[in-house]
């Protein structure tokens, strides 16, 4: 089953850092290398050591910490970069072409021929060099570019029996679930390779479109931390964990799923982000309940609103009380925390209270609290008084 079996291609060190405010230095890709090493990410994606000196150095200097995570750097489809790619010591290479007619021409100007010949030489140099590295070959903008075009390069590819994996790139955020579905389903059933999925979110279908990857047979989901990428970026991490683990738990309990929110937290401040309060997991509103029915249930059973059990990633909930939708259960399970003996009358009495109040200004905990203990004061004296 491919749920059971997917790695993720953890690309913040390649995708993530063609973000608008990535400027990641050696000392922040040790870091992020490590931890994501740490979460138990199976691979890391780098940036091609061809786009600068720098980049050559980090790419040398994470191989050398020797994680178990696998390193693979990322390059265009050609000699020159294949051969520097492989001085750095990865694991593995991921090699792209682009194929859509767009890319055709106006990014390397070659025909589908020359595609194909040139993939065969690159691939074929570098299984020469490296017999046991770990070779993928994709197709940039696989959703725009001419299902016969693609099949030709892909089977042409296939057949040279050099790679261990074919990547289906959505390049520009457009395709659906049901065409990532087919276009994977398509790939598997023709060649039995090893299928990565690489989607963006322009169009906010990139988690939807890594689980039909999934559920079609791929084997590996391309991932950024927070999901920052070219523009809006792509799958995120985080959301990825949150899709599948509301599948099955045990397709991501391989991870460790605390580390999540310290993971989030550590490139919102090295991009100088804040983690949208919206996020997968980590938002600072994804474990909030409000409503009184809510409240009311989550008390009871939290899992009749929740589907993400917040201790499984270090999180804890909150419920929402100084509020005019608050509800009287809620208020008289803060009383109880507080070991107030209130009667319920009163806890209804003070709930209405918080309720016109709120009205006008939602109460912090504190203002609730100071009522609630009002109110006990008030109950207490009336009992002495009805003693007498
Ligand atoms: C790009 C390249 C890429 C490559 C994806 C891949 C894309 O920056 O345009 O190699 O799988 O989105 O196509 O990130
Ligand atoms: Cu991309």
């Amino acid at each position: 089953m491919p749920f059971e079996n997917f790695s993720v291609i953890e690309s913040t060190l390649r995708e993530g850092e063609q973000f608008s405010t990535a400027t990641f230095d050696t000392a922040h890709k040790l870091k992020i290398a490590h931890t994501l090493n740490d979460f138990g990410a199976e691979f890391i994606e780098m940036t091609s050591p061809s786009a600068s000196p720098q980049s050559e150095a980090d790419i040398k200097a994470v191989v050398k910490e020797g994680l178990k995570t696998k390193i693979l750097t990322h390059i265009r489809c050609n000699l020159e970069d294949a051969k520097r790619a492989l001085d750095t010591g990865v694991d593995g290479l991921d090699v792209v072409i682009g194929t859509s007619p767009q890319l055709m021409q106006h990014s390397h100007g070659k025909s589908i021929r020359q595609i194909i010949d040139l993939a065969a030489e690159v691939m074929n140099f570098i299984r020469s060099q490296k017999p046991d590295i770990i070779l993928r070959f994709s197709t940039e903008d696989t959703f725009r570019s001419r299902e016969v075009d693609l099949l030709r390069v892909y089977l042409a590819v296939a057949e040279l029996g050099m790679v261990n994996r074919l990547g289906v790139a959505d390049t520009v955020g457009v395709a659906t679930p049901t065409q990532v579905y087919n276009m994977v389903h398509q790939l598997v059933r023709l060649t039995h390779l090893d299928i990565e999925f690489h989607g963006h979110n322009d169009s906010g279908c990139a988690i939807a479109n890594a689980t039909a990857a999934l559920e079609a047979g791929a084997t590996h989901i391309d991932t950024t931390i927070l999901g920052i990428g070219e523009r809006n970026g792509i799958t995120p991490l985080g959301g990825l964990v949150a899709r599948l683990y509301t599948l099955n738990r045990s397709y991501v309990s391989k991870y460790n799923l605390k580390m999540l929110p310290q993971i989030d937290k550590m490139i919102a401040e090295m991009c100088d982000l804040d983690i949208p309060f919206n996020n997968y997991i980590t938002g600072s509103s994804a474990f909030i309940h409000k409503a009184g029915i809510h409240a009311k249930a989550v008390l009871a059973d939290p899992s009749t609103y929740e589907i993400l059990r917040p201790e499984d990633f270090g999180l804890s909930r909150e419920i929402s009380i100084g509020h005019r939708l608050t509800g009287w259960n809620t208020i008289r399970d803060r009383a109880k925390t507080l070991g107030l003996g209130l009667s319920d009358d009163a806890v209804r009495e003070v709930t209405k209270n918080i309720k016109k109040l709120a009205d006008t200004k939602p109460l912090n905990l504190a203002e609730i609290d100071a009522l609630l203990q009002e109110a006990e004061a008030k109950e207490l004296v009336e009992a002495m008084e009805a003693g007498k």
